[in-house]
């Protein structure tokens, strides 16, 4: 009994603010120094396992999720603000899926699993870092880098926490019905609910699955009725939610059947945390027969509830969210037996990568090299002097002349190209 819960989502971290490009200005001291400050790093967004939730239920209503931007930098060498990343809370199980590459970003599959599912954006250095014995007026910042942005689908496998079980025709579809988007056929005959069915509970703030599970009869763990089909389904469940037909004849005897078949049923169902309803408090005996019960049962819990009209369920919601979670969860899956998950780490970065496209024409790639050129402002002299610098020291030259690139050949970085010098000539 499993299905699968899905959510697209727009991811977006935060950018990193630009570096400013600012200088002191003082009374007697026009040109005091370069002060602009460095701008802030752009939030992440951070999933990460909630043992409180147990669907996606909240992912549902968000379509986009978004990081705040690094706030730029400020005159006189101050930061500008860095931001929070957001925590998104998610199930234990859940993986994500970048839509466009078809690569699994994350599989939280711990109980303190967290993974950075967008990167935030660093945030540029203002000019202030540029002073130099060379130049003490430096008239160039570097702009933040941009957030990561992912179109990702999560998914979770979804496995009943709490399970519905009662003889037929007590009323467990009717309450599935009132307390969850599920739809379940309902009807005064036994056995309506032939396979069981998933609903989404929310409570507060977590979120629970509950499943409507056909009827159980006596005979049940012998395998009357389809019993042991229907067991099964109850064994995932970490809580029961036991309901009882207070309109009955002897609702008594039909707890003490329900809970005999649970014993006798390997697996010791008998033992999972219970959660007694006592449904169809409307009918007219419904009272006495209550009363009967609490008087063999002193110390059983019980709820009542007219689940026909949503009445008393809230309290056992309630209930059942807190027994959640002192009850420990199943492992999801047997890690032996689970599909080879590949869980995406960062690669490496590459500096760059050179490509001879012939007829003296070079083109240079790499994510570091790319940014360095998006970072460079090439109106500005100092600026593309300082990208050079940095090329220069990311050994970009001799590796294009260790490739055969000679003197004079054009090499493109993005839109951008320079002539090769081959400086060594000049020695
Ligand atoms: N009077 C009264 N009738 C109810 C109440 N809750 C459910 N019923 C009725 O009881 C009948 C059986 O309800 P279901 O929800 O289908 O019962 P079930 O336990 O799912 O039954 P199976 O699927 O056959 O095991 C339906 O006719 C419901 O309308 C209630 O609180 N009061
Ligand atoms: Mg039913």
């Amino acid at each position: 009994m499993q299905f699968i819960d899905k959510v697209n989502l727009k991811l977006k971290a935060g950018n990193g603010g630009n570096g400013l490009v600012a200088f002191k200005h003082e009374k007697y001291n026009p040109l005091g120094g370069p002060s602009g400050g460095d701008g802030g790093n752009g939030g992440s967004i951070i999933f990460k396992v909630d043992t409180n939730k147990s669907t996606l239920l909240d992912l549902r209503f968000s379509k986009m999720i978004k990081a705040q931007d690094g706030e730029n930098g400020k005159p006189n060498n101050m930061y500008g603000a860095s931001r929070d990343d957001v925590i998104v809370k998610v199930p234990l199980g859940t993986i994500v899926k970048d839509i466009d590459t078809d690569e699994i970003v994350a599989d939280l599959n711990t109980l303190d699993s967290e993974e950075v599912i967008c990167q935030g954006g660093k945030g540029g250095k203002g000019n202030f870092h540029f002073k130099s014995s060379r130049n003490n007026a430096p008239e160039y910042a570097t702009l933040g880098t941009p957030g990561q942005e992912r179109n990702v689908l999560v998914e979770l496998k979804l496995l009943a926490d709490v399970g519905l079980v009662g003889l037929p025709s007590v009323g467990k579809s009717t309450l599935l019905s009132v307390v969850s988007n599920a739809r379940p056929e309902i009807a005064d005959y036994p056995f309506t609910t032939l396979k069981p069915q998933l609903g989404m509970v929310k409570v507060g703030d977590s979120s629970f699955v509950m499943a409507d599970l056909p009827g159980l009869i006596e005979g049940a763990s012998q395998g009357k009725g389809l019993g042991h089909e229907f067991l099964k389904h109850i064994e995932r469940c970490r809580l029961i939610i036991h309901v009882l037909d207070m309109g009955h004849e002897d609702p008594i005897r039909d707890y003490e059947v329900i809970n005999e078949e649970l014993k006798a049923y390997p697996g010791n169902l008998g033992d999972r945390p219970q959660i007694v309803v006592a449904n169809k408090m409307d009918m007219d005996n419904a009272e006495e027969n209550l009363r009967k019960f609490k008087e063999k049962y002193p110390d059983v819990e019980v709820f009542e509830c007219i689940t026909l009209i949503n009445e008393g369920l809230d309290p056992v919601l309630y209930r059942a969210k807190d027994l959640l979670k002192e009850i420990p969860q199943f492992p999801l899956y047997d890690p032996d037996k689970a599909d080879k998950k590949v869980v995406y780490t960062y690669e490496e970065e590459k500096l760059f990568e050179i490509f001879n496209e012939g007829n003296g024409i070079w083109r240079v790639e790499g994510d570091k090299v790319t940014r360095l050129f998006r970072n460079t402002d090439f109106k500005n002299d100092d600026s593309i002097m300082r990208f050079s610098r940095a090329l220069s020291r990311m050994k970009l030259d001799e590796a294009l002349r260790e490739k055969g690139c000679q003197n004079g050949d054009r090499v493109f970085i993005e839109d951008y190209s320079f002539d090769f010098v081959d400086e060594e000539d000049e020695y």
